[in-house]
């Protein structure tokens, strides 16, 4: 494992610890419960910490029960650009869009803000910075600006969805972004050009300088 000091200048983001995608819920992420012990842990060393939420309205255009006759997991042309449609899920004010249990007593109690995202019917939001349109902010990178962020590590659901647009997005604002692969758990769906969303995403961490590291 490298190095790795905690600064004053680092946040935490929890991306999405919900109902919905752990074990169980309507996009149910492997193992997803199982990180939630150690996102507590960590939640502890941060000064400060972040938590995303998704929050969706009923008929959120990224629902493939909103398009008439759509499978779960195609993909649809937005005019904001290709959109996989996704089982219903997060649901505003539902169990499923609740912060899972496991951490309700942890990091959500510790959270200095918490953000929530995809909220109107027409885009989706993965990233924590900007709506899939890569051009609607959700006020994170002014929030993180006044607080004299730097650096931003990432743990959370899923791996090569939120959590991995949440990182490249931060790159992009000019922070520093490190994402915790253990404290992370992945979709992985596959992909036309063969593997798994998982090792697109990679190759972009790549490409963007966004650290993928085991833990700290
Ligand atoms: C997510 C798909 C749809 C995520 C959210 O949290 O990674 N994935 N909505
Ligand atoms: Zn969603």
């Amino acid at each position: 494992m490298a190095a790795f000091k905690i600064d004053r200048a680092d946040a935490l983001i929890v991306v999405d610890p919900q109902n919905d995608f752990c074990p169980g819920g309507a996009l149910g992420v492997p193992g997803g419960d199982e990180i939630l012990p150690g996102i507590n842990a960590l939640a502890e060393r941060f000064p400060l910490v972040v938590l995303t939420q998704d929050w969706h309205p009923p008929d959120h255009s990224s629902f493939a029960s909103n398009h008439r006759g759509a499978m779960v997991y195609s993909t649809v042309e937005m005019p904001y650009g290709p959109q996989i449609l996704w089982p219903d899920h997060c649901v505003q004010g539902t169990k499923g869009a609740q912060f899972h249990r496991d951490v309700l007593d942890g990091a959500a109690r510790r959270a200095h803000l918490v953000i929530r995202k995809g909220t109107h019917r027409d885009i989706d939001s993965y990233s924590a910075f900007y709506e899939n349109d890569h051009r609607t902010p959700t006020g994170l990178t002014g929030y993180l600006r006044d607080k004299g962020v730097k650096r931003c590590v990432f743990a959370g659901l899923a791996y090569d969805f939120c959590a991995a647009w949440s990182a490249l997005d931060a790159v992009k604002v000019g922070l520093q972004a490190v994402i915790l692969k253990d404290l992370s758990r992945a979709i992985a769906l596959p992909i036309a050009e063969g593997g798994t969303t998982e090792d697109a995403v990679e190759r972009d961490f790549r490409e963007a300088g966004v650290r993928a590291i085991g833990s700290i």
